[in-house]
């Protein structure tokens, strides 16, 4: 069961990003899209430089996303332009754009 399917593994994301130290605290305030690529990027937890679905999910849950499932799907149909089910490197600034368009803020 070691991470062959990738499903198994716990997302180092939430450890590192979801604990919002390093983040200002005051109020909400909107994403940078530096943030949201590095959130992205270390979602991809096989780092096969690919963003599954799973993966997805999880960043949209490092996001505080409370439905990151429906999220990452949303994003997928928006982003996912040869329709492989991945976001590939090409596809990567449109999901970024996407994501940043739909306003996730930092609490
Ligand atoms: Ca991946
Ligand atoms: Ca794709």
């Amino acid at each position: 069961m070691l991470g062959l399917g990738g499903d198994a593994s716990v997302p180092k994301c939430i450890d590192k990003y979801c604990q919002r130290s390093t983040w200002p605290k005051r109020a909400s305030v909107r994403i940078t899209e530096d943030q949201l690529r590095g959130i992205f990027i270390r979602c991809d937890t096989n780092k096969d430089g690919l963003l599954s679905k799973e993966e997805l999910r999880e960043a949209f849950a490092c996001l505080g996303s409370r439905m990151p499932g429906v999220r990452a799907w949303l994003a997928l149909q928006h982003a996912d332009v040869n329709g492989d089910g991945f976001i590939n490197e090409a596809e990567f600034d449109k999901l970024v754009k996407y994501t940043l368009k739909s306003g996730y803020k930092i609490n």
